[in-house]
C-alpha cells in the first residue's frame, strides 16, 4: 500500500509557526534552496528581508527515487513583539482547521473524487528562540494548542548564535519543560512499533528540538560551494551535520517519517476534528427536528383559540 501511494505521488504540507525574527521565512528558502520567496512572492538574494504578514502557502514538486511529492511549506506570520500577544496562535489554527474542513467536505460530497487533493498540515515547525531561558509562556501557549490540531516538532532557532555547550543545554531544559507540560510532540508513541521504529524515535527524540540554521546564500569554501551563515570566525555550514541538525531534520521529516507524519494526521488530528465535526453537525440537526416538533406543537395550542375567538366574534 505505501509503495503504490508513493508511486502515486502525494502531498505534504508543513507549517512554520514561532516567534518573528526566528528565520521562519529563511527556513523556507534553505528548505527549496534557491527558490526565494516572501509574503510578497518570490524575490531575490539582494532584496531586503521582509517581516511576513500574512500566511503563505509555497509549493514544489520533488521528484527522488521515482517518488513524486508536492512539497507545501506555509510561512506564517510571527509573533512576539506586540505588548500583547493573546490570541497570536487564532490564524494558525484556523488555517489548520480550514484545511481539515476542505478534506471533510470533499470527503462527504456524494461523488467522492478519487484523491482528494490533500492539504492538511502534517508536520509544524515551532521556532523556540536560542536567547530564551527556555519555554516562554506564550510558547507553551501555543505548542497546547498546536499540539491539539498538527504533528508539532519543536526546533531551536538561529542555532549559530549558541556554543555547543549552551545548545546541549537548552535541548535537555526543553525537553524537561515538555513533559512537565505534557506538551506532546511528535513521534508519538504507538503499540505497533517494532525495535527499529522505537530506536528511531529514541534517536528523533534525543536530537529534539533540532538546532536549525537557515540561509539563503551561498558561498565558496576551497573551491566547493556551501550553503550558510558567514560569521568573523568561520563559515556555517548549513549542510554539514556537525554544524547543525538541518540534515537530519530533512531526512527525519521527508524521509525516515514522511508515511508516518501523513498517517498520523489522517488517524489522530484529522479523525478528531472530522469526529467533532459530523458530532456537531448531527446535535444541529437533532436541534432544529426538536424546535421544528416544537413548533408544530405551539401551532396547534393556538389553533383551539383561534377558532373561539372566531365564534365570539
Ligand atoms: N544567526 C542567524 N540568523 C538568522 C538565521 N535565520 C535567519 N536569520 C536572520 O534573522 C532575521 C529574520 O529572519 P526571517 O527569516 O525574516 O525571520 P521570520 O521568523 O520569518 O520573521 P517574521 O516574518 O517577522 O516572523 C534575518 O536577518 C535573517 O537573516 C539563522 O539561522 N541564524
Ligand atoms: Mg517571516
Amino acid at each position: 500500500m505505501e509503495r503504490k501511494f508513493l508511486k502515486r505521488g502525494m502531498n505534504f504540507n508543513i507549517i512554520l509557526v514561532g516567534e518573528s525574527g526566528m528565520g521562519k521565512t529563511t527556513l523556507v528558502n534553505t528548505i527549496f534552496a534557491g527558490h526565494l520567496v516572501d509574503s510578497q512572492g518570490r524575490r531575490t538574494v539582494q532584496g531586503p528581508q521582509r517581516k511576513t504578514t500574512e500566511i503563505v502557502p509555497t509549493t514544489q514538486v520533488i521528484e527522488e527515487n521515482n517518488v513524486t511529492l508536492r512539497l507545501t511549506v506555509v510561512d506564517t506570520p510571527g509573533f512576539g513583539d506586540q505588548t500583547n500577544n493573546e490570541g497570536c496562535w487564532v490564524p494558525v489554527i484556523k488555517y489548520i482547521k480550514d484545511q481539515h474542513a476542505a478534506y471533510l467536505e470533499r470527503e462527504l460530497k456524494p461523488q467522492r473524487e478519487r484523491s482528494i487533493n490533500d492539504t492538511r498540515v502534517h508536520a509544524c515547525l515551532y521556532f523556540l528562540n536560542p536567547g530564551s531561558k527556555g519555554l516562554r509562556p506564550i510558547d507553551i501557549e501555543v505548542l497546547k494548542r498546536l499540539t491539539e490540531v498538527v504533528n508539532v516538532i519543536p526546533v531551536l532557532a538561529k542555532a549559530d548564535s549558541t556554543t555547543v555547550e549552551e545548545r546541549a543545554a537548552f535541548k535537555k531544559r526543553i525537553k524537561e519543560e515538555l513533559a512537565m507540560q505534557r506538551i506532546q510532540a511528535y513521534p508519538y508513541p504507538s503499540e505497533e512499533d517494532d525495535e527499529e521504529d522505537i530506536a528511531l524515535n529514541n534517536k528523533i527524540k534525543e536530537l529534539s528540538p533540532f538546532a536549525v540554521v537557515g540561509s539563503e546564500n551561498v558561498f565558496n569554501e576551497n573551491g566547493a560551494p556551501v550553503r550558510g551563515r558567514r560569521h568573523a570566525w568561520g563559515i556555517i555550514n548549513v549542510d554539514n551535520p556537525e554544524h547543525c541538525d538541518f540534515v537530519h531534520l530533512r531526512n527525519f521529516m521527508l524521509r525516515t517519517h514522511l508515511y508516518d507524519l501523513i498517517e498520523v494526521t489522517a488517524q489522530r488530528h484529522y479523525e478528531s476534528f472530522r469526529t467533532q465535526q459530523l458530532r456537531q453537525i448531527k446535535e444541529m440537526r437533532a436541534a432544529q427536528a426538536q424546535n421544528a416538533t416544537q413548533m408544530a406543537q405551539q401551532q396547534q395550542q393556538i389553533q383551539p383559540g383561534a377558532t373561539l375567538f372566531k365564534q365570539q366574534a
